[in-house]
């Protein structure tokens, strides 16, 4: 991480956690491990926040160098922020299509489950979150079925915590499988990393806590890197 990135994923950080995003609590994960800190993109529901929330994806994508024909958000969540972010890169000059998915089939109108830009050349999924990791597969195999090429996903929080394997905890994270075995070029905004960061730098009683229950968490679930 080069210390430009560093100080973007501070700034997400705060923002998240002043937008309501970055929540601290007892929360329980998609794979059912209890987190004592979750990330709600959804919290992102004004203009100015989910117009802010494209800047910092476009910037983190920019500074990754990930090259790509177009952009994917995978139904619900990554449909709003696939839209925004192409409407970002835009207006930094850097116009490509953009497509989503429909969870239930439309058997009637255009029919199917794309809306949008045709999906043809290197794809990026533009994602919320990757904890152990399900949903990629799925936004893959739709991007193949299409005939066109996953080539990397866009996420705003890395959790690096184990990926499962037939529902046991794995010892590698879900984004390292997404390089390793899927191959994928992979772009976060903010890791957990970054999280434990904000946390130690922000020393008040409240954060002490919150920073020793994720750091208890990582040791449970993370993994290193
Ligand atoms: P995986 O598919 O296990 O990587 O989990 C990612 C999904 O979990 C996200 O798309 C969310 O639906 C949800 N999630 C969050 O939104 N925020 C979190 O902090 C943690 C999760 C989660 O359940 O792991």
């Amino acid at each position: 991480q080069t210390a430009g990135q560093g100080r973007l994923a501070q700034d997400f950080v705060r923002f998240a956690v002043a937008s309501g995003a970055l929540q601290f609590g007892r929360f329980k994960t998609k794979a059912g491990r209890l987190s004592p800190y979750f990330f709600n993109a959804g919290r992102f529901d004004d203009g100015c926040k989910i117009g802010r929330l494209a800047q910092f994806y476009a910037q983190a994508l920019l500074a990754s160098g990930i090259e790509f024909d177009m952009v994917f958000g995978p139904a619900y969540k990554g449909i709003p922020l696939a839209a925004t972010v192409a409407v970002e890169l835009a207006r930094q000059g850097r116009n490509v299509a953009f497509a989503y998915n429909r969870k239930e089939v439309k058997d009637h109108g255009e029919g199917g489950t794309l809306v949008g830009a045709p999906l043809e050349g290197r794809v990026l999924i533009i994602d919320d979150v990757m904890s152990a990791g399900t949903a990629v597969r799925e936004s893959m195999a739709i991007i193949r079925a299409a005939g066109a090429r996953p080539e990397a996903i866009a996420m705003a929080l890395d959790r690096q915590e184990k990926a499962t394997e037939d529902g046991c905890d794995a010892d590698y994270s879900a984004v390292q499988y997404a390089r390793r075995q899927l191959g994928l070029g992979v772009c976060a905004i903010a890791r957990l990393a970054d999280l434990l960061q904000y946390l130690t730098d922000n020393e008040s009683e409240g954060m002490r806590l919150h920073r020793d229950e994720v750091l208890a968490y990582r040791q449970r679930y993370g993994v290193n890197e």
